[in-house]
């Protein structure tokens, strides 16, 4: 017999982690935050290896952080594209490189949809049509105008883009319904509060304010606070998030009716990861369920909320 001695079989190295590389937009909202911190802690329940990057709301950024990726091999990109345009070039590098890419949150306008596995994030549109909805039926009755302001999201984002054609198309149906002025605050408190201060100095009869987002609508609060007017009183406020600032502030009767955008899309995005690397078919679209909130609604849920 082979009295040679005999060595314990190598103990299996250990399963390769799946590598995913996230590239954020940035860390402008109280939405981003809780969305970052759901990727973060779902990647870590999933045992992923995540790299992440904040691309300070710059594309160039954003294409810098998936080169890097691309270079790394991480067997998995995903990202929320800050801008609908300007991503082929760089997502054919990532299909040349055989690395799947999963869309969150943010589309991407690309004809070519081989160019990403999925997009996982709300239908925008249907956002801006709840918000138009509420502002049509609260003034299904005006018989004067009602003049509205709208503080768009980053210019050139699908929720932008969307938010500001769901809204037109609910509200075209009255005439009294006029949108006076509408000017991007790039989803920022600080910027909704300077571009507020400007509509105020231009507007002596602002009715309705209409905020892409929720971080906008507060900055805009200060703006029209300082003006002496009464926020959710003297000027009604729709926003869109329902962070736990904009529910507050709703609850307080400052917001009138929030369209809540759900950024914890963590759970989703690691399952399709998974079923990516196992080559399960997965649907090229997938919704997150959301709701909308009343100042009413707001106080009742206020203490349950997660973000
Ligand atoms: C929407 C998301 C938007 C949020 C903003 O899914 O992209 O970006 O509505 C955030 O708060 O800045």
């Amino acid at each position: 017999t082979n009295a040679g001695a005999t060595t314990a079989p190598a103990a299996p190295a250990a399963a390769k982690k799946i590598s995913l590389g996230f590239a954020q937009v940035g860390a402008e909202s109280g939405w981003r935050t809780a969305n970052t911190k759901s990727v973060q802690d779902s990647a870590k329940e999933a045992g992923f290896d995540l790299k992440f990057s904040d691309a300070q709301q710059k594309q160039e950024n954003q294409i810098k952080a998936i080169r890097t990726y691309i270079q790394q091999k991480v067997d998995v990109i995903a990202f929320s594209p800050v801008v609908e345009s300007g991503w082929d070039t760089v997502l054919k590098e990532a299909k040349d490189a055989k690395i799947p890419v999963i869309l969150t949150d943010r589309a991407v306008d690309s004809k070519d949809t081989s160019l990403y596995v999925t997009f996982i994030g709300s239908d925008f549109v249907e956002e801006g049509k709840k918000a138009g909805k509420w502002v049509a039926d609260k003034y299904k009755d005006a018989k004067e105008d009602v003049n509205i302001v709208e503080l768009q999201g980053t210019t050139g984002s699908a929720p932008a883009n969307d938010r500001k054609a769901g809204f037109a198309e609910e509200i075209k149906g009255n005439a009294h319904l006029k949108v006076i002025a509408s000017q991007t605050g790039d989803f920022t408190r600080a910027k909704g509060k300077e571009v507020m201060q400007a509509f105020l100095k231009a507007h002596k009869d602002i009715d309705v304010l209409y905020a892409h987002n929720d971080d906008m609508a507060l900055g805009a609060i200060q703006a029209i606070e300082a003006a002496g007017l009464k926020p959710g009183q003297d000027i009604t406020i729709i926003s869109v998030d329902a962070v736990k600032d904009g529910m507050t502030a709703a609850s307080e009767g400052k917001i009138n009716f929030i369209v809540e955008c759900n950024p914890l899309l963590g759970p989703q995005l690691m399952q399709a990861v998974n079923d990516v690397i196992a080559g399960k078919q997965i649907e090229k679209r997938i919704v997150t369920k959301e709701g909308v909130f009343t100042s009413e609604d707001a106080k009742k849920v206020l203490a349950d909320r997660q973000y």
